[in-house]
């Protein structure tokens, strides 16, 4: 049977925009010929590609299924209706909404939902693992609305949950957020509840990082807990860029008005299909062995780096990211990216807590486990991958014995990349 054209065609590019379909190849012998170690990307399926690349981009579908402001809404209506009922399904949720563009305007819609400007909201400190819409001055969150931080106990560098409950009583929130970008450990979703009852306060999770690990059953979820929760599409959870948000009944009708008309247009309908793609791949008993793995690849990963002598921040990791302290080695976060990055590594620098140096130095890395972990890696590979870090992390560049050191690094972990190759041939 002849296939209907339908839109992904590689020769198309190539002849129409030879520049830019270099750029695409490009990109793809960079995924396959090192190893890809940032926390918050994955490799995501062919499939969810393929719905990411389809004529669904052509279709404005302002509103929500049914009550659309454009005809012939009928297609993508379907993939949307599929879209929630899975979201629903898969995490137990009463309500989702899957046209969240990114996380960025997931949360904005959040705040929306449920704040004033001015209002108080309570959330973790960027410099101690939050994120930028949790509150910084540079952002919406931080223009809009009145933050109040809260951030990790010195001793064990776990979230202070002591803190968290005096500033919830001295400044009595609208809204509290739990959820991060660069802490390592499980969040106590019950304590954030409690402490939100407490001062009547919205109790907003942004699962973001670790929401791919909850849908593969690796660690407990948020939903019973919270309000509302937000998160990212393309990290741990594999599927195509964007965001989504599922909330409790009570509130749906406050999110879907907060995303649209309040703060999108018309929704992404191809991004919708292919979160409804990831979605299913998610509700896999594969996915469920590749987030236990994902886990398991991460302390693997942090033990081995504690062993090339660099710091575990709070002692190691309970999922798919760790942060290393890397001035034991006498180099910062941002040397320390550099030359793994001479060495086809890619992870990003990163603040630990209580960080002396200013954020574009920063004391340490975060390295996270969800590439390398799609592409079939488990603890062994996990040991090598820590080895040629260190040995990257050490050589000093500009120096024979160091450039040696990084071309030798460079060459190991190209044989590791072709030994379980991000997007192998036959994988379409
Ligand atoms: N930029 C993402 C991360 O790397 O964690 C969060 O938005």
């Amino acid at each position: 049977m002849e296939t209907p054209f339908w839109g992904p065609d590689f020769d198309a590019l190539t002849s129409t925009d030879p520049e830019i379909a270099d750029v695409v190849l490009g990109e793809l012998e960079r995924l396959r010929g090192g190893l890809q170690l940032i926390a918050s990307e994955n490799l995501t399926s062919p499939a969810v590609l393929a719905a990411l690349g389809s004529t669904l981009s052509n279709k404005y579908a302002e509103g929500y299924p049914g009550r659309r402001y454009y005809g012939g809404c009928a297609q993508v209506d379907v993939a949307e209706e599929i879209g929630i009922a899975r979201a629903k399904e898969l995490f137990g949720a009463d309500h989702a909404n899957l046209q969240p563009h990114s996380g960025a305007s997931a949360n904005l819609a959040a705040y929306a939902a449920f704040c004033e400007p001015g209002d108080v909201v309570l959330a973790m400190d960027l410099k101690q693992g939050g994120h930028l819409t949790h509150g910084s001055k540079v952002n919406f969150s931080g223009r809009w609305f009145e933050p109040v931080a809260y951030g990790v106990r010195a001793d064990t560098e776990l979230i202070d949950y002591d803190q968290v409950r005096d500033l919830a009583l001295a400044h009595e929130p609208r809204l509290i957020i739990a959820g991060a970008t660069a802490y390592p450990r499980l969040i106590d979703f019950a304590a954030f509840r409690s402490i939100a009852d407490e001062v009547g306060a919205i109790l907003m999770v942004d699962a973001a990082h670790f929401v791919g690990l909850v849908a593969g059953k690796a660690i407990p979820s948020p939903v019973p807990f919270a309000d509302v929760v937000t998160f990212t599409t393309h990290k741990v959870l594999r599927g195509p860029r964007g965001g989504m948000i599922l909330c409790r009944a009570e509130h749906a009708k406050a999110i879907d008005k907060a995303v649209f008309p309040f703060s999108q247009g018309g929704p992404l309908m191809h991004s919708v299909a292919a979160k409804a793609v990831a979605l299913r791949e998610a509700s896999t008993s594969d996915f469920q062995d590749y987030a236990t793995q994902v886990v398991a690849n991460a302390v693997a990963l942090a033990k081995g780096l504690e062993e090339e002598g660099m710091r575990a921040v709070s002692g190691g990791t309970d999922t798919h990211l760790a942060l290393l302290d890397v001035r034991p080695l006498e180099v910062t976060g941002a040397e320390a990216e550099r030359r793994c990055d001479a060495a086809r590594i890619t992870l990003n620098k990163n603040a630990i807590p209580f960080d002396p140096a200013p954020p574009a130095t920063a004391s340490g890395i975060r390295i996270g486990s969800p590439s390398v972990t799609t592409q079939g890696m488990t603890e062994p590979d996990m040991a090598e991958i820590a080895r040629l870090i260190g040995s990257a992390v050490r050589a000093e560049p500009g120096t024979t014995a160091g450039d040696a050191a990084l071309a030798a690094a460079a060459d190991e972990v190209s044989r590791l990349a072709t030994a379980h190759p991000a997007y192998p041939r036959n994988s379409g």
